[in-house]
């Protein structure tokens, strides 16, 4: 994250931090044993051995009481992505869902103040664009920087119509239905590298709700240059599908 703060212990509580091999990415905790990404997170088809998800954690790979380490079960990209092409201008943008290892029947990650699910929207709700967000992940703090955040950090960002969004000075007509804009368009704060497949979440009616999913962007904290969610809305019906 770029241009923001570092979070509170137990401020975000569903964000989930995925070891793929050498990739590191953001996920949401939605459900006891389920969590959602970004489908590129996994672009390189890590084996699940080598995956694993890290809940309750505030600084990058340090444990700390309150966090836990969970193996991963399978995962499962959405069909769009698994079947369409891997490098594809503009980028195809899906989600992925992980299906962690249970620990007893029905029960993977046990919920705490530190660990807890977030919620998902109401797909009848329009989302307005007045609505507070925010996002949370230890991605590079700068453009280009080498490493990711020791410390997790967060940020406010307010959403971006996609009619804004999609001019040809902003992002012109990468942007389609299933993806949101949120940010600055004079920049300063954004998600950036590292950041991709955590939260974007909102305020509704007092709820944290999982709007969008960390996707892409050109650089990161530029002027015109807000970052791109996958909005979640779009892939309800699928994610309802799988985790029932
Ligand atoms: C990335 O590489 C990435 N500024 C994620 C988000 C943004 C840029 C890059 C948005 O994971």
């Amino acid at each position: 994250v770029v241009g923001g703060m570092v979070a509170l212990p137990g401020a975000h509580p569903y964000l989930a931090a995925l070891h793929l091999g050498e990739q590191f990415c953001g996920g949401s905790l939605i459900a006891s044993c389920w969590v959602l990404t970004a489908a590129h997170c996994f672009q390189h088809r890590p084996d699940i051995s080598q995956i694993s998800v890290v809940l309750g954690q505030r600084f990058y790979n340090i444990s700390t009481e309150g966090s836990v380490r969970l193996q991963v079960q399978g995962y499962e990209l959405h069909k769009s992505y698994s079947e369409g092409p891997i490098t594809h201008q503009p980028p195809l943008l899906f989600s992925a869902l992980v299906r962690l290892k249970e620990t007893a029947p029905g029960r993977c990650a046990d919920f705490s103040h530190m660990i807890l699910p977030v919620c998902l929207p109401n797909a009848r709700e329009p989302l307005n664009t007045s609505t507070p967000c925010q996002i949370a992940g230890w991605g590079h703090l700068y453009e280009g920087a080498s490493e990711v955040s020791k410390f997790l950090q967060e940020a406010r960002l307010p959403l971006i119509p996609n009619e804004q969004c999609r001019s040809p000075e902003v992002h012109g007509t990468q942007i389609t239905s299933d993806m949101l804009c949120a940010g600055y368009l004079e920049g300063g704060t954004d998600a950036c590298q590292g950041d991709s497949g955590g939260p974007l979440v909102c305020d509704e009616h007092g709820r944290a709700t999982l709007r969008g999913i960390v996707s892409w962007g050109t650089g990161c904290a530029l002027e015109n240059k807000p970052g791109v969610y996958t909005s979640v809305t779009h892939y309800l019906d699928w994610i309802q599908s799988r985790i029932g």
